[in-house]
C-alpha cells in the first residue's frame, strides 16, 4: 500500500513538472550551419570565424530520428577567448530540488577541456569536464569545490553517449550516469557541487581554454530537463499523511 501511494504521487508530480518548465531541445527546428544565439533562451559567446557553436547536420543516434545536433568547435587560438553556448531559464527554476538533466555527447578530438556547467545565474554548481587533454582518453571529472575529481574514464572518440545528471540543490550534490545506449559505462553518486546553490537556472556547454589552446570539437543533442516540480513535495506529504492516518487507525 505504501509503495502504491508513493508511486501514484510521483507520477502526478512528474506530469505537473513536465508542463511547467521542461526543456526538450533536439535542434531539429534550426537550419544547419547557423547559430542559435538569441533563440529560445540560447546564447553563444565569442563566436568568431574559427570558433563557435553552430547547428550540425549530424543527429545523435541515441535520441529521436532527426538530422540535427549542435557542434561546438574551437579553433581560435586567441588568448582568453572562451567559447560557449548557454541556455538560461528566464522565468523560474531549471532543475530545482531533485531534477534530471540529460544530453547526448560525442567528441571527435581529444583537445582542450569540454565542460558542462549547471549554474544559478553566474554561480557554478555542477562543473563537469569530458575528454580532457593530457589526462587519458574519455575521462569525466567534476569539481567538488576543492579540486577536480575523476568520476570515470574510457569514453571513446566518435561514439555518442547519453549523460544523465540528477541534481539536488537541497544537498548540493548530483549523480551521474553515462550510457552508450546499451549499457552504463560511467556512473557516480553523491558528487559535490562546486558551489552551494538554492536553485539552478542555467546550462552551459563550454571549453576551458588556456591561452593559445585550440581544437575542442564535439557535438551534443537532445538536451532535456525534467525539473523537480514544486507540487511533488506537497503531493508526497499528502501521501505520507494518508499513510500516517491509516496507520493511526490500525
Ligand atoms: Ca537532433
Amino acid at each position: 500500500m505504501i509503495k502504491k501511494i508513493l508511486g501514484a504521487s510521483l507520477v502526478v508530480g512528474l506530469s505537473v513538472g513536465l508542463s511547467q518548465a521542461a526543456l526538450m531541445e533536439d535542434f531539429e527546428s534550426y537550419t544547419a550551419g547557423t547559430s542559435i544565439h538569441g533563440l529560445n533562451n540560447w546564447s553563444a559567446i565569442n563566436q568568431t570565424a574559427t570558433q563557435g557553436t553552430l547547428v550540425s547536420a549530424l543527429n545523435s543516434p541515441l535520441g529521436p530520428a532527426g538530422s540535427r545536433s549542435m557542434r561546438f568547435n574551437d579553433a581560435d587560438a586567441t588568448a582568453g577567448l572562451g567559447n560557449g553556448l548557454t541556455y538560461r531559464q528566464v522565468n523560474g527554476q531549471l532543475v530545482g530540488g531533485i531534477g534530471a538533466f540529460s544530453f547526448d555527447f560525442m567528441a571527435t578530438v581529444n583537445a582542450q577541456t569540454p565542460q558542462v556547467l549547471l549554474q544559478l545565474a553566474g554561480t557554478t554548481a555542477v562543473q563537469m569536464t569530458i575528454t580532457p587533454n593530457g589526462g587519458g582518453t574519455g575521462v569525466v571529472r567534476y569539481h567538488n569545490g576543492s579540486g577536480f575529481q575523476t568520476i570515470g574514464s574510457g569514453l571513446s572518440l566518435g561514439t555518442w553517449y547519453t549523460f544523465t545528471l540528477t541534481a539536488d540543490v537541497n544537498t548540493d550534490t548530483f549523480g551521474l550516469v553515462v550510457s552508450d545506449g546499451t549499457s552504463t559505462v560511467i556512473s557516480g553518486s553523491n558528487l559535490g557541487f562546486r558551489n552551494a546553490v538554492t536553485d539552478l537556472n542555467r546550462i552551459a556547454f563550454t571549453s576551458n581554454a588556456a591561452a593559445g589552446q585550440t581544437g575542442a570539437d564535439y557535438n551534443f543533442d537532445n538536451v532535456n530537463v525534467v525539473p523537480e516540480p514544486a507540487t511533488l513535495g506537497l503531493v508526497g506529504l499528502a501521501g505520507l499523511g494518508l499513510i500516517a492516518m491509516r496507520r493511526f487507525r490500525m
